[in-house]
């Protein structure tokens, strides 16, 4: 299935149509998020096909994406602003806790409102060619699509100040170091290691993903006694589900796959 939503394309890929393949198509803008593509990103992971188990988001052409559109910054007052920023949020979200696992392959320009958006993803795969920044602090705004909150989860508020104070540009082996990315691959690779990653994802039995997805990121923002207690709840649901017990007979039969030394 292919659909092609102004700036946003939808693939729907793999043998049992589990892969949603979403893809920025605004590459002579550098993919810059105007709000009809940031609703369209809302709307997509709202209406993904149910046979759809993980999705990888790219970008066309040489970068990932450029951020805001800045080209309708302008026209916005104090009230339009506050709002245009919880749509981002809003959009971000379904990202964020959508209904599957999300994994962004980088490359080019990670910035602003783009690392935004990577930073709502599950898992980010980096290519040589990728570079991090928040030049809202040289523009004289501010963050406004989530990144004040999930940006210093992933790399300190220390690290988010500085990029935002000095306009620092992290490249891709730095941005890897620093925990931007989980996965660091050649360039012009980040594509088809997102789109493996995902596949392997869809394998996973979807209680497990829905728990990594919507309980982890609770319980670690939680007091340690009230996550442990999270913990447990999850735990005993995840291990209820008859697709767990099928899966751990199936170790205990030797069906199943060892775990690989690395
Ligand atoms: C844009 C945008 C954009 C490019 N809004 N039009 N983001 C930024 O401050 C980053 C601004 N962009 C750049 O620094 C560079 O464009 C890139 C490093 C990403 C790419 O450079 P390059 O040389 O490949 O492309 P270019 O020549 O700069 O741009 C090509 C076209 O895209 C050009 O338009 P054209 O009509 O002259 O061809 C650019 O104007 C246009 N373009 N980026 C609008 N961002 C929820 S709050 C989030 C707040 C933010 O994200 S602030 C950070 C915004």
């Amino acid at each position: 299935m292919t659909k092609k939503n102004s700036d946003l394309h939808l693939d729907i890929r793999g043998d049992d149509r589990e892969v949603a393949v979403i893809r920025l198509t605004r590459p002579a803008k550098r993919n810059a998020l105007n709000d009809a593509l940031i609703l369209a990103i809302r709307d997509t992971f709202d209406h993904l096909p149910a046979s759809v188990r993980a999705a990888v988001i790219d970008g066309e052409g040489d970068h990932f994406c450029a951020g805001l559109d800045l080209s309708e910054l302008s026209e916005r007052d104090a009230g339009q602003g506050l709002m245009h920023s919880r749509m981002w949020h809003a959009a971000l979200e379904r990202v964020q806790y959508g209904p599957v696992p999300v994994i962004a392959a980088l490359h080019g320009a990670v910035v602003g409102g783009g690392l935004e958006l990577a930073s709502a993803c599950h898992i980010r795969v980096a290519d040589d060619s990728t570079f991090y920044a928040l030049p809202e602090g040289t523009r004289g705004i501010f963050v406004g699509g989530g990144g004040a909150v999930r940006i210093p989860r992933l790399i300190g508020a220390a690290r988010m100040t500085d990029m935002m104070l000095t306009g620092r540009v992290y490249n891709a082996v730095d941005g890897e170091r620093i925990g931007l990315a989980q996965y660091l691959v050649p360039a012009g690779t980040a594509f088809e290691k997102a789109f493996e990653l995902a596949r392997r994802i869809a394998t996973n039995a979807p209680l497990t993903n829905y728990a990594l997805m919507h309980a982890l990121p609770r319980i670690a923002e939680q007091p340690a006694d009230q996550g442990f207690f999270t913990e447990a709840m999850m735990a005993a649901i995840a291990q209820s589900a008859p697709e767990a017990k099928d899966r751990v007979r199936a170790f205990l039969d030797g069906r199943a796959a060892k775990v690989q030394k690395a």
